[in-house]
């Protein structure tokens, strides 16, 4: 056995090297690149792209919007890390955006997006995207293409398979890639086996507004849980977690958890879960975790504590898991759009195994089982199998749709996508990628209804594939045109980050939806100033509160002096326009912070100790007007003892 991993891991470096060495023989591609598959990525200036993409931003913690087919990038919307740009998790007001049971973590690795979902179809509402390291959910209001709350997942180590959405986004879930101590405590590494656990969460997603609630968790054996995708049409109710390391290996991994010749799929049957906690079949645990909401009227982001979970044990729980077995170490597993097919993407087999939803009811009915794991009844394999695609690639990991019957998984060793047929199992097509594929995105891919025109490759090297740009190469994307039966190669565009999943949209279900500025009679922020005639700067101790404006082309006020070395010393900055894409920015010199950049609007807090006396200029960091380089003014800084009186203006005063 550990002769055949090595087998394989080695074929995937010598296939890396491979491609990375083929480069010569592949430049007369690009000149295949002919003017009609120009034209097909051609969006002219100043018209718009069909669809959005949204981007995970992997270890960046962030999340990037694209325009397909252009692979324009729009936006980078910041959600686990701070970004200095908007000043995201700089100030005052999205700080506790951060805020985990371990205080604030300014980052985190973001692996997939997901789409909110209603009849099983994307429906423009929010992306989710799960962070991994510090394990956490955030939800992006796609009026605004921001953060708009995070919720902190608890007792799990590394949030991986998550946050896929379930039909009418009744749940998100979330699943610990790494076993832990439930709840954690000091212990023997080596005494994982038996003791480590691994919680699978449901996370209630209220349907008007958005919010998340943990609603439950299901307490699973020790093993790693890696990807997730809920069931839809005849699977509605169930949700399906690939599991490796059923060996439950701590050490050497690469070796140990590469044992077993199948590891499972546990499918959990979510409705159930409901009726087992409406009868108080649960227990209560303690946990710690965060939940972070930003509110909309007063721009301002409140964490609040939670401090316990509601626990199901599926030995307790009769029907509530099963483990349906799958070769070997799966990564993805995808569901088709008409919910009766669940597609094991395993890692280290040749072939893709596919299972029947409906074979799964009938196995369960005829109690046609192969054992138990911890409690869990096992089913037997061949008996849930629909299909095998066979010998379709090396290294599968994850599998979309077409909606025409046909479904697209990525290899990452051969490093290919690979079309094949949903009833047949046959293999209809293949395309390199450059090089080494993870995820692949159709837009609607994952759901009822995909819209099989594009298939966006995102790619985990990249190699030769731009100007180098010393060690450090962007990761790549590359999009096909899928609409005909052999897939056409049309773009590579770089991404920010590690681009693990993205999920994509018709741009007509968001634009329309869009913010173009928060109306100012609606800014209920405690520290707003809706007109210039407000301005002030309060003392209050050692406080020092100055009420800001920004409106094209002065700060007001612009001269401020009374200020004192050790003042700790609040800039609320109101924008008071009214109009699309005018925002201000806002810094200081010697501020050790990241500017603020103030929609129109909205209120935003600046934070500055200032630590020597002198004269310090602030200014408008963003080009807002002909006059923007004119948007600026002296703060004074006096010694802590001085007795400079506190004056404000702006103009003569
Ligand atoms: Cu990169 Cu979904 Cu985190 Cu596969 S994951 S590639
Ligand atoms: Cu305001 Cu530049």
């Amino acid at each position: 056995m550990k002769k055949s991993i090595k087998t394989i891991l080695c074929l995937s470096i010598g296939i890396t090297m491979f491609t990375g060495c083929k480069q010569n023989t592949q430049a007369p591609s690009n000149s295949a690149l002919a003017s009609d598959v120009a034209s097909k990525v051609y969006v002219a200036p100043g018209e718009y792209d069909e669809f959005y993409a949204f981007v995970s931003g992997g270890f960046s913690g962030q999340m990037s919007v694209y325009g397909i087919p252009s692979g324009r990038l729009l936006k980078v919307i910041p959600v686990f890390s701070q970004d200095a740009e908007k000043g995201y998790g700089y100030n005052e007001e999205t700080k506790p955006m951060l805020n985990t049971s371990f205080g604030f973590i300014p980052w985190d690795d973001a692996h997939h997006p997901e789409l909110s979902q209603t009849a099983g179809e994307t429906d423009g509402r929010w992306v989710f995207i799960n962070g991994n390291n510090t394990p956490r959910i955030a939800r992006i209001d796609l009026t605004t293409f921001e953060t708009a709350e995070i919720i902190e997942i608890p007792n799990s180590g590394g949030n991986h398979s998550s946050p896929f959405t379930t039909e009418n986004t009744e749940y998100v879930v979330a699943g610990t890639r790494f076993a832990v101590p439930y709840p954690q405590k000091d212990m023997s590494i080596k005494e994982y086996k038996g003791n480590f656990k691994g919680a699978l969460t449901f996370i209630d997603v209220e349907e008007e507004t958005g919010h998340m609630e943990v609603a439950f968790q299901v307490l699973m054996p020790g093993f790693n849980y890696d990807l997730a995708h809920s069931g839809k049409g005849k699977s509605h109710g169930w949700t399906f977690f690939t599991t490796y390391n059923t060996e439950e290996s701590n050490t050497l991994m690469e070796v140990g958890a590469s044992q077993n010749d199948k590891d499972y799929i546990a499918a959990i049957n979510w409705k159930k879960a409901e009726e087992y906690i409406e009868q108080g079949k649960f227990k209560t645990i303690p946990a710690q975790y965060a939940h972070n909401v930003y509110d909309e009227k007063t721009h301002i982001a409140t964490s609040e504590m939670k401090k316990e979970v509601r626990v199901l044990d599926p030995a307790e729980c009769p029907g509530l898991v099963y483990f349906l077995p799958t070769p070997k170490s799966p990564h993805g597993v995808d569901v088709d759009p008409t919910g009766e097919y669940i597609v094991g993407n395993g890692k280290l087999s040749a072939d893709l195994t596919v299972h029947s939803f409906s074979k799964v009811l009938a196995a369960i009915e005829n109690n046609s089982f192969d054992g138990e794991a911890y409690g869990i009844p096992i089913l037997k394999m061949d008996e849930i199998v629909a299909g095998v695609v066979e010998q379709a690639g090396l290294g599968p990991l994850h599998t979309e749709f077409d909606g025409k019957g046909n479904a697209y998984t990525t290899f990452f060793i051969s490093s290919e996508v690979v079309k094949w047929n949903v009833g047949s199992w046959e293999v209809a097509d293949r395309a390199p990628t450059y090089y080494s594929v993870g995820h692949l995105m159709i837009p609607g891919g994952d759901s009822k209804k995909p819209e099989g025109k594009y298939l966006v490759a995102l790619n985990k090297i990249t190699k030769d594939r731009y100007l180098p740009t010393g060690p450090e190469l962007n990761h790549s994307a590359q999009l096909y045109d899928i609409s005909g039966d052999k897939m056409e190669l049309l773009l590579d565009f770089p991404t920010i980050g590690e681009p693990h999943y993205a999920q994509g949209i018709s741009a007509s279900k968001v634009m329309n939806k869009s913010k173009k500025y928060y109306p100012i009679d609606d800014n209920a922020h405690p520290h707003a100033t809706k007109s210039e005639s407000d301005v002030k700067v309060v003392r209050e101790g050692n406080v020092v509160r100055i009420y800001m404006t920004a409106i094209r082309s002065h700060l007001n006020p612009d001269n401020i002096e009374g200020i004192k070395v050790g003042d700790k010393v609040y800039v609320h900055l109101t924008n008071l326009e009214q109009d699309w894409d005018v925002p201000h920015g806002f810094s200081i010199m010697g501020a050790q912070n990241a500017e603020l950049l103030v929609m129109p609007g909205q209120t935003e807090t600046l934070y500055w100790e200032p630590k020597q006396e002198g004269v310090y200029p602030f200014y408008c960091t963003d080009f807002c007007s002909a006059l923007h380089q004119e948007m600026q003014g002296y703060i004074r800084v006096s010694p802590a003892n001085a007795n400079v009186p506190l004056k404000w203006s702006m103009g003569d005063d």
